[in-house]
């Protein structure tokens, strides 16, 4: 039978991952090779990430790589938004922004007054969240911006580094708030009100674009040698997307669930109207034409920020959290849960005070409430996205690391009244693999993989939520500005 043996490199929020797929005979098996650890690196009253440092974790991981055999191609995904300017010799100009830097406060706020909501969303369909490219370029100073001759988004950055293609990979282009899902080009119209250049934007290719081999230097330092790079999917959304296990005739959603909740549907054009705008919701670029109309939900973050507070084993936490009963809410979209702290515990407490609630004492109380908030909120979320698009959704798909969470899809399955099929646990990286291996030419081969290749373990709907209970959630209210006008 045919083998085909690709590296996916996977660099999400909290950490990042190096692994070998192998394909063959239908099925892909997936092992992780190098794991390592990611955040944002405060310094100064800013917030970077230390790319440096990853690409440093990617070139060991691809040393591993080499002593396990050949391989056909590597490709990165990472999460979206942020991105490094490069000068004309193609030298990275300063630090890489993390999408929660101070440095973005009010301004989404300035460039909607100047710019208007209305024709932003018109001209892109993207949820206005304020860590948005276009915001991030209007905070750059000038200086820098003049000195720049290349913006590269994350992937396309170690894409760069790996091989010496300059270009933006699409579906991550379409998370910057300046391309146009209808035509598929750069919004550059909206660069220029601005006074950014447009000609900072390189070209835009497909995911599955071979982008070159890697450099001699890459293939001195790791051992590597004729390994082709291919764009996957660089969005690490739209490759969990791409590897959700459906059913192509049923109707379903998604939830690629991790440090952010992104609540979805695949559909087959863009839906940028006046209701999708009115819910805030985001027209994202997937795999194969399609348009990934989801929302970001605030999703583990929050718990993830009260644990590095806490310390505590995550597994131990989530069933502690599943013993406690049920208790106070909170809006996890409120705006105070977005900056990184260690007093996440205590924006929780605070805001379940304010609200009029019993306050969360101990670590399990906390949990409780931020995972019954989520769940509350996808269901609300998968209501809207219902209305909106008029396609029905029966299954719910979790996908991602938070899918082992076992009674988060329990609670998920109970808020929404649908059920929830649990896995894979790495979407993200098999949808990279499968985009490398070129499943794409073949419509619906890629999903059959995931499906042969995987356990998926089913949460029925347990009891409904009482009517009391999503009272008191619809209370909290409380949506962004942008999103309630
Ligand atoms: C998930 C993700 C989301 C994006 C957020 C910020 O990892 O990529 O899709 O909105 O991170 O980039």
């Amino acid at each position: 039978a045919d083998v085909s043996r690709h590296l996916a490199i996977d660099l999400g929020a909290s950490s990042g991952r190096v692994a070998l797929g192998t394909l063959e005979g239908g099925r892909l098996s997936v092992e992780i090779l190098h794991r390592f650890p990611n955040g944002g690196v405060p310094v100064r009253g800013g917030l970077y990430w230390d790319v440096l440092g990853l690409w440093r974790e990617v070139l060991h991981g691809l040393r591993l790589a080499a002593t396990r055999g050949g391989v056909a191609s590597v490709g990165v995904n990472s999460w979206a938004v942020d991105y490094g300017l490069l000068d004309g010799r193609g030298e990275l100009l300063g630090a890489v922004n993390h999408y929660r830097s101070p440095r973005l406060n009010g301004v989404m706020e300035r460039v909607q007054g100047e710019l208007g909501a209305g024709h932003i969303y018109e001209a892109t369909g993207i949820q206005f969240l304020p860590f948005n490219t276009l915001y991030q370029l209007a905070a750059e100073p000038p200086e820098r911006l003049a000195q720049a001759r290349t913006l590269l988004m994350v992937p396309d950055l170690l894409h760069f580094w790996l091989c010496g293609a300059r270009v933006t990979e699409r579906t991550n282009a379409s998370s910057t708030q300046f391309f146009d899902p209808r035509s598929g080009e750069w919004a550059t119209g909206l660069l220029e009100s601005l006074g950014v250049s447009p000609l900072l934007l390189p070209r835009i290719v497909e995911p599955g674009t071979v982008l070159g081999t890697l450099s001699p230097e890459v293939e001195r330092e790791t051992g590597l040698r004729g390994v082709r790079v291919v764009a996957p999917a660089t969005h690490d959304t739209a490759s969990a997307v791409a590897a959700v296990p459906a059913q192509e005739e049923d109707g379903w959603a998604y939830v690629s669930s991790g440090t952010w909740s992104l609540v979805g549907l695949e559909t087959p054009a863009p839906v940028i109207t006046a209701a999708a705008r009115a819910a805030n919701l985001t027209n994202e670029a997937g795999v194969g034409g399609t348009t990934r109309l989801l929302k970001n939900v605030m999703g583990l973050w929050i718990v993830q920020q009260c644990n590095a507070a806490w310390g505590l084993d995550f597994g131990e936490l989530y069933a502690g959290a599943a013993a406690v009963p049920p208790g106070p809410l909170i809006d996890p979209d409120d705006a105070r849960f977005a900056p990184m702290g260690h007093d996440m515990p205590t924006r929780v407490q605070a805001y379940c005070r304010e609200t009029g609630q019993a306050v969360p004492q101990t670590p399990a109380e906390i949990t409780r409430c931020i995972l019954d908030s989520l769940a509350l909120r996808t269901a609300e979320v998968l209501e809207t996205l219902q209305d909106v698009s008029g396609q029905a959704v029966g299954t719910v798909h979790v996908v991602g690391g938070g899918s082992q969470i076992a009674p988060l899809n329990q609670l998920i399955a109970d808020a929404s009244g649908r059920p929830v099929v649990a896995g894979p646990v790495e979407a993200t990286l098999i949808g990279n693999l499968l985009v490398q291996s070129g499943a794409l030419d073949r419509p619906g081969e890629l999903r059959a993989v995931v499906r042969a290749s995987n356990d998926l373990q089913t949460f029925t709907p347990g009891a409904a939520v009482s009517p009391e209970r999503r009272a008191q959630f619809a209370r909290l209210g409380g949506r962004p500005a942008a999103e309630a006008g």
